[in-house]
């Protein structure tokens, strides 16, 4: 076996792999947890591949809740896609249990570990790169967001408190602002004035929450691109993965974090703000893809709310990679010293290009119907 990387046998000899294990290699771009893709021989002679996770626990402190709301939240779509004809083995992510009949294994230092089946012949994107893959991408959230409208979205875990609460957001990045561990306050200052002339635009979405106008939903909370996965030959949806945050939330908030992530032209860590730009052909290409696919689930504010998501998605999501900056960078995965700030940048930058479209991102939703 090839596995130099991988240092957990135990790990390995915790599953039923059907066969010899042949390849453990390091896969993905994910920011968060450990992605191995294994590859073992199966009695028939052919190879079979499974994605074998290390979950994060520093930052997902309940991996018991968060695999209980995956295996819910599975089970539940794939239940859906039988009854509605659906492709129901590709259309929902299968969970492996372990030798001993457990949804994960409990490693070293309780670490946790979980294995999926791979989704064979299909592509995860980093970068949109032709229109009809944000719009089949819009599809599969939308679909996603559809197929579990009717579940009890109170009954899930809250994986990560406060996740998208924008609010609690800004004042954890006060906290980093005042604390400056890492003495970078001082040279982020036009960051920091950005955000704090922004303080209003938190509570937005989380006030219509509390007044009880929209509605509470089963979402998935981190809609990059790179979470669906598209068919390799027909580049249609088949499959939306990372269901790490699946926990009761806005709708906007998924229809933002996507826009923020995949309408624009460059990478999120682009080091060059000049380029960044918010490209409103791909904005309103995902909006008809999402609108198509959940717009008969939504109601008319959630509808009118969504470009408040991305405005909102996109500051919050400046403002946590500006907090871990200030930290010294302990929660998004780097590669070079200052891409949390690159990526602070980015989002900032992307932010102001939206206040200044937000009319017309209005006009398009209207256009869609309300
Ligand atoms: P992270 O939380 O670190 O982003 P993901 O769960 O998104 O981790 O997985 C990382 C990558 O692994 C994905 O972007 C995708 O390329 C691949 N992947 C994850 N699950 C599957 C699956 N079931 N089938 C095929 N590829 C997968
Ligand atoms: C993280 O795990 P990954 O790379 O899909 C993060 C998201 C951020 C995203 C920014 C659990 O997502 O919230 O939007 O990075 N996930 C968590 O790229 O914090
Ligand atoms: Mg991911």
């Amino acid at each position: 076996m090839k596995a130099a990387e991988f240092a957990s046998p135990a790990v390995l000899a915790a599953y039923d792999w059907g066969g010899e294990v042949l390849d453990v290699s390091r896969y993905g771009m994910g920011h968060i947890n450990e992605t191995y893709r294994v590859i073992a021989l199966q009695p028939d002679g052919a190879e079979k591949a499974y994605i074998l996770q290390k979950v994060n626990t520093g930052i997902f402190k309940d991996p018991e809740g968060l695999m209980d709301n995956i295996v819910r939240v599975t089970e539940y779509l794939r239940d859906y896609l039988k009854r509605a004809g659906g492709d129901a083995e590709r259309g929902a992510m299968t969970v492996v249990k372990t030798r001993d009949g457990r949804w994960w294994y409990r490693g070293e230092g309780l670490s946790c570990w979980r294995v999926y089946i791979f989704v064979v012949d299909t592509i995860c994107l980093q970068r949109v790169e032709q229109d009809s893959d944000f719009y089949e991408s819009a599809v599969a959230f939308g679909n996603f967001q559809n197929q579990l409208s009717d579940y009890p979205a109170g009954t899930l875990h809250e994986t990560i408190p406060n996740f998208h609460n924008t609010v609690s957001r800004y004042e954890a990045f006060e906290k980093a602002v005042a604390e400056d561990r890492a003495g970078r306050a001082a040279s982020v200052r036009a960051e920091i004035d950005f955000i704090r002339a922004r303080k209003q635009d938190c509570a937005f979405l989380m006030n219509l929450l509390r007044e009880g106008k929209l509605p509470l939903r089963v979402t998935h909370n981190d809609t990059k691109l790179n979470n669906v996965l598209l068919d390799s030959k027909t580049r249609k949806g088949v499959c939306v993965i990372d269901l790490d945050t699946v926990m009761p939330g806005l709708a906007a908030w998924d229809f933002g974090d996507a826009i923020r992530y995949g309408a624009n032209d460059c990478p999120e860590d682009e080091p060059d703000v000049n380029k960044v730009h918010l490209n409103m052909a791909k904005y309103e290409t995902y909006l008809r893809g999402y609108l198509d696919a959940a717009g008969a689930a939504l109601t008319p504010l959630e509808k009118e709310t969504l470009p408040w998501g991305a405005r909102v998605i996109t500051l919050e999501t400046g403002i946590r990679f500006l907090t871990d900056y200030l930290e010294g960078d302990h929660y998004f995965r780097i590669s070079r010293p200052s891409q949390n700030l690159d990526r602070t940048r980015k989002m900032l930058k992307l932010t102001e290009e939206m206040e200044a479209h937000f009319s017309e991102m209005g006009e398009a939703v209207r256009r869609y119907g309300l």
